[in-house]
């Protein structure tokens, strides 16, 4: 599902971007209260960008001449929040180290050979497919070249919910994303910065090119045959890359560090299929020197400002979560996959450190000290162990790794929560829904009851005619099988309800119904769910008038009566709500459907036979109607 970029384009569209083409994602020069990214930096370093979703960030992006693409005072705003609030001060690779098995070779990317700087590779169009490329200076030879990939890319399925039954709640999500490619050697390496909607990002490093001709040794246990039969073994080494994650938290003079450990208390529950689930317990204990870990199974690290605070009382914080098989750690440059240090600015490189007052040093020699962790910066360490294969030739797949920092707490719910699902804060159990009304129920065929069993109490009260909701089959929402009197059917039609206009008041079973309503806003993902035992219809658009019109099958068990369908809108939260008649499905029933398609069964309605068959053709046709639907759907939303 790409996007079109033209679409992206005229959506951010200021009058500068047009004026200026390839502007797009800079602020305008806005005469209000600046932020802290906006402070500090302006004009093409700048991206602010709101994503779809309407949450948005906030960077400054550079080009460093050893660490490639550097990202400065990194703010997410949560779709409702009034400002962004800053993440990260800095995130930058900070080595990438490649020791070969056989011992014989170590590169340091970053220090010795540079990842910006002259192994800064131009942005082909290929390499930006949806995004804004920016240009910037390189170096000397090539002066301004375009090195970094900016935009909103598709990243799937953000949430989904039905769990209630009022309404789908489902939506795709995107990233803004930020690259660039340098080639170093024989290998092609992209830099990758994700920042999720939903305030998660994805921080990797891609590795691509051509596997280096002088590796090809014949080493048989630390290389792989490449060549027919068993020749030409290309030796194998770690990729191990290092990023320096600077936290600047809510701006918070003091951010604290973290460690999640969960135990086994050795004890088992006897639930489930096993009868012996296991009894765990999370912990958090702060870390409050500089240090370095190798993580292992059920631990995590986070750090957190304590003195920010969500809108349920929590403290916002990060996590960060790293994978933990591939960490190389057998030497000192090495060996953790989460350092913790105060923040320095003379403290850069994970190894071989550029900067004069501490050349040479590593991040073992940054921690040695034990100094109390103030401003914390986390070294995260990502391995991957290249065992050669014959599809890494020529040009190699791109490989990935990289590690992802989690929001915890920034938001007190989803950032980007539909309205109807903004009253679930906490155990949603007995607490009602508002976005259901209760239907009246179906009144069923007019058991007679044999006799009044309880005399309805004479409460003169409203209006409200009581009688049909008498005994028992309150199904599904709201008040069940009070007998007669207080809630009937009377009273509760929601405020903001709007009327929906069918195609056909009556309809039988397995028919196609259609239907329409206003009231939404325009292009916005339109639920529908048919009562009383909630059916979900499909989801629909609504249209540049916010009319959104809906065409389904009723479920060939519906049963008959009196049905109501449900729109909601997923943006704004209207809702839209009528009844329509479900016939019996009897054979005139199914007749009628088919008089509607236009067949002229007449000659043939009392063939049982053909009613058969007439039967398995609405099923199938109703379920092509469905399957169209969802696609439409799928298509449109
Ligand atoms: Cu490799």
């Amino acid at each position: 599902m790409k996007r079109n970029p033209l679409r992206r384009l005229l959506g951010a569209g200021t009058a500068m971007a047009l004026l200026a083409g390839g502007l797009v994602l800079s602020a305008p020069a806005a005469a209000s209260a600046q932020t802290v990214t906006e402070a500090s930096c302006s004009g093409d370093s700048l991206v602010s960008k709101t994503l779809e979703s309407g949450s948005s960030w906030q960077m400054c992006w550079r080009l460093d001449t050893y660490r490639g693409l550097v990202l400065d005072k990194i703010a997410y705003q949560p779709r409702d929040d009034a400002a962004p609030i800053l993440v990260l001060d800095s995130i930058a690779l900070a080595q990438l180290n490649v020791p070969y098995d056989t011992g014989a070779t170590e590169y340091n990317d970053v220090t010795t050979y540079q990842v910006g700087g002259r192994r800064l590779q131009a942005i082909a169009a290929v390499d930006c497919p949806v995004g804004e490329v920016h240009s910037a200076w390189v170096d000397a030879t090539r002066g301004e070249i375009p090195a970094v990939c900016i935009g909103e890319e598709d990243s799937g399925l953000a949430y989904r919910s039905n769990i209630t039954n009022d309404a789908l709640y489902a939506a795709q999500g995107t990233d803004l994303v930020l690259h660039s490619v340098s080639r170093i050697g024989w290998y092609e390496y992209q830099t990758e910065y994700r920042f999720h909607d939903d305030g998660e990002i994805s921080v990797r490093l891609g590795a691509t090119g051509d596997l280096s001709p002088n590796d090809y040794v014949d080493v048989v246990n630390q290389g792989w045959p490449i060549a027919p039969g068993q020749e030409d073994f290309a030796v194998n080494h770690y990729h191990s890359a290092f990023w320096r994650v600077d936290f600047g938290l809510d701006s918070g003079a003091t951010q604290l560090v973290e460690k999640f450990a969960t135990t086994p208390t050795g004890e088992y529950g006897t639930t489930g299929d096993t009868g012996h689930t296991a009894i765990l317990e999370t912990q958090l204990t702060q870390i409050t020197n500089e240090t370095k870990t190798m993580g292992s199974n059920r631990e995590a690290y986070r750090v957190v400002n304590p003195e920010s605070i969500n809108a349920d009382g929590h403290a916002r914080s990060y996590e960060i979560i790293v994978p933990r098989d591939q960490a190389y750690n057998l030497n000192p440059e090495t060996d953790y996959d989460i350092a913790f240090t105060s923040a320095k600015s003379d403290e850069i490189h994970a190894s071989h450190n550029l900067i004069p007052s501490k050349a040479g040093q590593m991040v073992t020699d940054y921690i040695a000290d034990g100094e109390t962790l103030e401003d914390p910066v986390a070294w995260v360490n990502v391995g991957f162990h290249h065992i050669n294969r014959d599809e890494d030739q020529s040009p190699m797949p791109i490989h990935w790794q990289g590690f992802t920092l989690y929001p915890r707490d920034f938001a007190a719910q989803n950032p980007n929560i539909p309205e109807g699902r903004k009253w679930v804060n906490g155990d949603m159990r007995g607490v009602p829904n508002p976005n259901i009304t209760p239907t009246p129920t179906a009144s069923p065929t007019p058991t007679p009851t044999t006799e009044p069993t309880t005399e309805p109490t004479p409460t003169p009260t409203e209006s409200g005619n009581g009688n049909g909701n008498g005994n028992g089959n309150g199904n599904g929402n709201g008040n069940g099988n009070g007998n007669g009197n207080g809630n009937g059917n009377g009273g509760s039609t929601p405020p903001a309800a709007a009327p929906v206009t069918f195609g056909s008041a009556e309809v039988a079973p397995g028919a196609a119904q259609s239907a329409t309503a206003s009231g939404f806003t325009p292009g916005e993902t339109v639920s529908a769910v048919m009562h009383s035992d909630p059916v979900d219809v499909g989801t629909f658009v609504a249209d540049s008038e916010g009319v959104v019109s809906v065409q389904f099958v009723v479920p060939s068990d519906t049963p008959a009566g009196e049905h109501s369908l449900v729109l909601t809108g997923q943006t704004s939260s209207a809702v839209a709500q009528g009844s329509f008649t479900v016939a019996s499905a009897s054979p005139a029933a199914i007749f009628g459907a088919l008089a509607t398609t236009g067949t002229d069964a007449n000659n043939w309605a009392l063939s049982g036979l053909l009613l058969l068959v007439a039967g398995a053709g609405l099923a199938a046709t109703s379920w092509h109607l469905r399957r169209q639907q969802a696609a439409k759907g799928r298509a449109t939303a």
